[in-house]
């Protein structure tokens, strides 16, 4: 291939780069990674997605040279694109885990965002920029939404306002990109920003290229409520890897043979519902806490192709913990999340073993740091861990009966009574445990969980909405966000969750596997309501 084609990718290896080398290489670039400080010198143009934690990534660019070589490729104006933590480590200094000490070539520190002001951190989701200069690569994002998903961010400044091109209003207005000359570098990330973030990515490598400039459509303000499709997969009978679907968690059919529930094929799913304008896509692999992912091969062959065109983040869960195989070889929790991670998930999702880690928590009042939601969160940030309930709702007479935080229901139980506590599960719901959602949505966000899934067995597959008591429990309970799960089987009820409660997302199957209601439709009548939705 000709040079003009080669993109040099700057990649340490410390998380998911499959998605951005996955971007580029659908734009039609070749990609040449960089092996020593020389490589950086002598690129026509340079990508570095920075993922990870700030001081682990100066602590490898420094040990192997690479920073000094950042440093003077940069200085002379050569065609450079940061990404997310690769904008952030050209400013002076982080707080993440610090101060540390950046690569010094803007002016300013970067700090994290202040959670107390009613904003949740991590800073997960479709927001809006506010352009200051024409860059040259935002041209056409106009009022659409970018993604982001990060902590920490750098703020504008008279010092450095030469180099900011756009910035995001999240409680603080942050800088959003950078561009000087031909450095550019974007706090959100184009390859998960859908078209829009191909677009952006398409004029940084392709400069010359003269795409008209479409007006920008939409009126994106704000960060936008979320609606995400999920896939539970598991291999049926006959061992193949279906997209399968329950009632209350049992997805046999009702049936003499009672086969395993097939809605579809999980690669042609996903890319569909990217297509239909999904903004995030999960799997979970239900069968996760009996059979061994990494022994289940077909699952991460799910998530490369998937994510070979699918450009929304994804995120995948089931049987993430510590393994044994039959040949005595242990696996950590962090090695099944990193074999996750590598084969493109942007985050991963914890069910089972998250309880095991709250209820120990809650015992000792210990942090231990050892558990798989510590040390996966400590490697790959909190951002990119998803803590998964299960929670089954159990009435009351009297709240002083049980030790769990107790609600008074909005309808009254079988036997009249007026109070629930949400008991957490296990095993895809198979076992009860002495723990409520809201006391496990609460140690998992002191254990480093970024993100909160919340379903809810009761309304599982059955249409009728999500339930609104424990969606309002949660996302009252904790400062990260919550994606509200479980029960839709209408456009209203998207509205409805969002209205009422302080859920950031909601997500969804049967509906969407069944036909009932596209994706568009629950947008469309989202934004009907007042609701900022991505479109
Ligand atoms: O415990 O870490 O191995 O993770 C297992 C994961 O698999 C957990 O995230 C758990 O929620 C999930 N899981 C286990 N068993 C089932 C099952 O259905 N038998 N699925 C299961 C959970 C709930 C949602 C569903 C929503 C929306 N299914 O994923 O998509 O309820 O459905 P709806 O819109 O049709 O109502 P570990």
């Amino acid at each position: 291939s000709s040079g003009d084609s080669v993109v040099t990718l700057l990649d340490y290896g410390a998380g998911n780069v499959r998605s951005v080398r996955n971007a580029i290489r659908f734009l039609g670039f070749d990609i040449k990674d960089v092996q020593t400080p020389e490589d950086i010198l002598n690129a026509r143009r340079l990508v570095f997605p920075g993922v990870g934690a700030f001081a682990a990534a100066m602590e490898v660019l420094t040990k192997t040279g690479m920073d000094e070589a950042l440093c003077s490729y940069i200085e002379k104006d050569r065609p450079f694109l940061g990404i997310c933590l690769g904008l952030q480590l050209l400013f002076e200094s982080s707080e993440e885990n610090g101060p540390v000490k950046g690569l010094g070539l803007i002016p300013g520190s970067v700090g994290r965002f202040d959670s107390s002001n009613d904003f949740r951190v991590p800073h997960i989701g479709w927001n809006a920029l506010q352009i200051t200069t024409d860059s040259g690569i935002l041209d056409d994002v106009g009022n659409r939404h970018v993604y982001f998903v990060h902590s920490y961010r750098a703020m504008p400044s008279d010092e450095n306002k030469e180099w900011v091109s756009s910035t995001c209003d999240y409680g603080d207005k942050f800088i959003a990109s950078i561009k000087r000359g031909n450095v550019h570098a974007v706090q959100f990330h184009p390859e998960k920003s859908g078209d829009v973030g191909l677009s952006i990515l398409r004029r940084f490598l392709n400069p010359n290229s003269n795409m008209e400039k479409k007006p920008g459509q939409g009126k994106a303000s704000k960060l936008a409520k979320r609606v995400i499709a999920c896939l539970d997969v598991r291999a049926n009978d006959k061992g193949d890897l279906v997209v399968t679907k329950g009632d209350q968690y049992d997805v046999r059919e009702h049936t003499e043979e009672k086969e395993v529930r097939n809605l579809g094929k999980p690669v042609d799913l996903a890319r569909q519902y990217y297509k239909d304008g999904a903004d995030e896509v999960s799997f979970l692999n239900i069968t996760g806490f009996r059979d061994f992912p990494l022994g289940d091969l077909p699952m991460l062959q799910v998530l490369r192709y998937t994510s070979e065109n699918v450009f929304v983040p994804l995120t995948v869960g089931g049987g993430i913990r510590d393994f044994t195989d039959s040949n005595g070889r242990h696996y950590s929790s962090l090695e099944v999340a990193s074999e996750y991670f590598r084969s493109g998930a942007d985050k991963i999702s914890i069910g089972s073993d998250a309880v095991y880690a709250a209820e120990e928590y809650l015992r000792t009042g210990v942090k231990t740091g050892k558990t798989s939601l510590e040390q996966i969160s400590r490697v790959y940030g909190n951002q990119a861990v998803v803590v998964s309930i299960d929670p089954r709702r159990v009435y009351v007479k009297n709240p002083q009966d049980v030790q769990f935080k107790t609600i008074r229901v909005s309808s009254l139980g079988p036997n009249g009574e007026e109070y629930a506590w949400y008991q957490c599960t296990v095993n895809g719901g198979r076992e009860g445990r002495p723990i409520g959602a809201y006391e496990l949505a609460r140690a998992v966000e002191v254990l480093g969980a970024g993100e909160i899934l919340l379903n809810c067995i009761d309304c599982d597959g059955q249409g009728k909405g999500f339930d609104m008591d424990l969606v309002k429990l949660i996302s009252d309970a904790v400062s990260i966000p919550v994606i509200a799960s479980s029960g839709a089987g209408a456009p209203t009820h998207f509205s409805e969750v969002f209205a009422k409660t302080n859920a950031s997302a909601a997500l969804a199957a049967g509906i969407f596997h069944r036909k009932e209601v596209p994706i568009q439709s629950v947008k469309e009548h989202l934004l009907k309501e007042g609701i900022e939705v991505r479109i």
